[in-house]
This record gives structure tokens, sequence and C-alpha cells, in this order.
């Protein structure tokens, strides 16, 4: 495993870190915040507790991987790079965003960067990413890693065993990870299984599977990273369960009558950021350092939204086109076609 005392000499490292982990949680702040004043079409997912699963994973990953994230995927796709800005567009349903606008929260995706996103049907980008890692065994692209996020309640659909199956029968470069935050909706994963200990999912498949602390960014970091070598290393399949928790609600409306203020407020108190801040004051950084890239990351949100509400709204449709195409210039404007 990559050497901690290493990563922590690291600087750079730590500020682009400590510079993902609050960009995730800011642009949280800001969607919620549009979405509290009807700005959003759709629904959202926020991943306010559990940014250091997606940072901490991705930063792990080489470019040419191939990511799928969660329905709770915007710090998953902060992490693999989709600018925050086209990311706000996307968000407020823009032609600059990254699906033009028509995509929205769940969808936000850039395969020319390898972020593939994910559709609203849990646990289903894991059969998705055996194809890719297929295509890439089989184009002899051994430095390529399919990656996988699904949450503890996904876990329990078939498409995920089938996936891990899959994987491990015809030896998939794939990593799955679950990001564990200890809920599906309101149901907390005891009720919905009956051993707690996800890691053995992937014991009846052979696949190697590991959990880590999935509010400690450097945990997470170091885990995905040896993780990855093996499966480029071996060419099988690897299972990573990240523990976490989202302190946001699970969707759009939440009054958390399933979790208690204490529980909430105890894992606010251990969340990524400032469990990360410890870290770097511990680590050569001085408090002012921390104010900058909080300031800096305040800014680029800031101007993320100003250009998203710049934006155009989205052009019109291949079907408004073409109903356009069958107007009789002659009508002079009094053409009934649907716009
Ligand atoms: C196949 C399918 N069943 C049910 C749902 C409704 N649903 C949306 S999110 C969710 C809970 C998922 O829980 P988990 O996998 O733990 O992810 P989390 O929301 O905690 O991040 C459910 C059941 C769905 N989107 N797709
Ligand atoms: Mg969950």
């Amino acid at each position: 495993m990559e050497d901690l005392s290493r990563l922590l000499n690291d600087k750079p490292f730590l500020e682009s870190i400590m510079e993902r982990l609050m960009l995730a949680r800011k642009f949280e702040d800001e969607v919620f915040s549009l979405f509290k004043r009807g700005r959003l079409h759709g629904t959202t997912h926020l991943c306010v507790g559990e940014e250091a699963t997606g940072v901490g994973s991705i930063f792990a990953l080489k470019p040419q991987d191939c990511v799928l994230s969660t329905h709770r995927g915007h710090g998953q796709a902060l992490a693999k790079g989709i600018p925050v800005d086209v990311m706000m567009a996307e968000m407020l349903g823009k032609e600059s965003g990254s699906n033009r606008g028509r995509g929205g929260s769940m969808h936000i995706s850039d395969p020319s960067i390898n972020a593939f996103g994910v559709g609203g049907v849990i646990g289903a980008s894991c059969p998705i990413a055996c194809g890719i890692a297929l295509s890439f065994k089989l184009r002899g692209e051994n430095d390529r890693v399919a990656v996988v996020f699904f949450g503890d309640g996904s876990s329990n659909e078939g498409a995920v065993h089938e996936a891990m199956n899959l994987a491990a029968a015809w030896s998939l470069p794939v990593l799955f990870i679950c990001t564990d935050n200890g809920y599906g909706m309101s149901t907390p994963l005891a009720k919905a299984v009956n051993d707690v200990d996800l890691t053995k999912r992937g014991y009846p498949f052979g696949i190697m599977s590991t959990e880590v602390d999935g509010n400690d960014v450097l945990a997470v970091y170091r885990t995905v990273r040896a993780a990855r070598a093996r499966v480029t290393g071996e060419g099988k399949p690897a299972f990573i369960v990240e523990h976490t928790y989202r302190t946001s609600g699970h969707s759009k409306s939440d009054r958390n009558l399933y979790r208690t203020e204490a529980e909430i407020s105890d894992w606010q108190s251990n969340n990524p950021v400032a469990r990360f801040t410890r870290v770097m004051l511990e680590n050569g950084f001085s408090e002012s350092d921390i104010d900058a890239i909080d300031a800096r990351t305040s800014r680029e949100i800031a101007e993320a939204l100003a250009y998203a509400e710049s934006c155009p709204e989205p052009a019109a449709t291949p079907r408004e086109l073409e109903a356009e195409a069958y107007c009789d210039p002659a009508d002079n404007g009094e053409c009934q076609c649907v716009r």
C-alpha cells in the first residue's frame, strides 16, 4: 500500500484533494439552495458527508479508467474532472450543461473523460461496468479499469450479484465500490440484510474484498490504489466497501424520521472535510492556507453559478425542428407547428 508519510509530505497533492472535497461540499450547498427556491428540474440526491468516498477513490484512478457513478454522484463527477460550471449549467437545465441540459442531477456525464454517469435504476451500472471491462480485455488495454459505485441498499439488487459473478467468471477488470452510508432511503442496512458485513458479498465469487473508513480520504485513496493495482496486475475484479454517512437527507424531501439528531450530529463532527482539515493542519499547512482554499472554492462556485445563469436554455429538440421543417413560409407565421 502507498506510503502514508510520502503522501503527507506531498503538499500539492493534499491541497488538490482538499480543493475537490470543498468544491463537492459547496456545490451541493448551492444545489440545495437552488432546489429550495424551485430553480431545479427533477430531483437531486446530495452526498454531503460522503465526499471522501468519491474524491479519495477517483484520485486513486488513472484518467483512462471509466467511472460509473450512483444517483448520488455529484462528488464523483467533480472528482473525475467534469468542470464545476458545466455541472452547474446541467443542474439548471442549460444547453451548455454536461448533457446539454437534458440529463440533470442524476445523469451528469462526460464520456470524453471516461465519466459515464449513471441511470436512475440502482445497481444497473454494475453489468454495464462489466461490458466496459470486457471491451478493455478484448482490446488488450491492460492498464484500464471499469469502476462502478453503488450503495449499501443497491447491494441487494440482483444486477449487482450477476455482475460480480460475470466479472469473476470472465476475469474482468472491474472495481466494485460500495458506498455504505448505512441507509437505503429510510431503511437502515441492518433491517435490509441479515449480515451487515457487505465485504462478504464478494466471497462467493472469489472476489478480493476489503473495507475502509470512507470518511478518511487518504485511507480511501490508499485502499483504492492498492485494489486498482491488483485488478490490473491480476486481470481480476475487486470489491471495496467504503463506510460513510450522508448528513444530508435522502432526496428533495426528508424529514429524517428514521434517524436521530444525535446520530446526524455525531457524523457531522466526523465529516470528511473537517477531518482532512485536521490532517492538513498537522502536516505543514496553516489556518490561512486552508482559508485560501476555502475562499478560492467559494469563488469558483459563485462563478459557476453566474456562468450557468447566463447560459441559454436548450435549443429545440429534433422533433421540434422536424415539425418546423414542415412549416409553410406562406403561412406568414400562422403555422400550427408544435413547439
Ligand atoms: C431498481 C430500483 N429500485 C428502487 C429504486 C428507488 N431508489 C432510489 S434510491 C434508493 C435507495 C438506494 O440506497 P443505496 O443504494 O444505499 O444508496 P444511497 O441512496 O444510500 O446513496 C432506492 C430504493 C430505484 N431507483 N431503482
Ligand atoms: Mg445507502
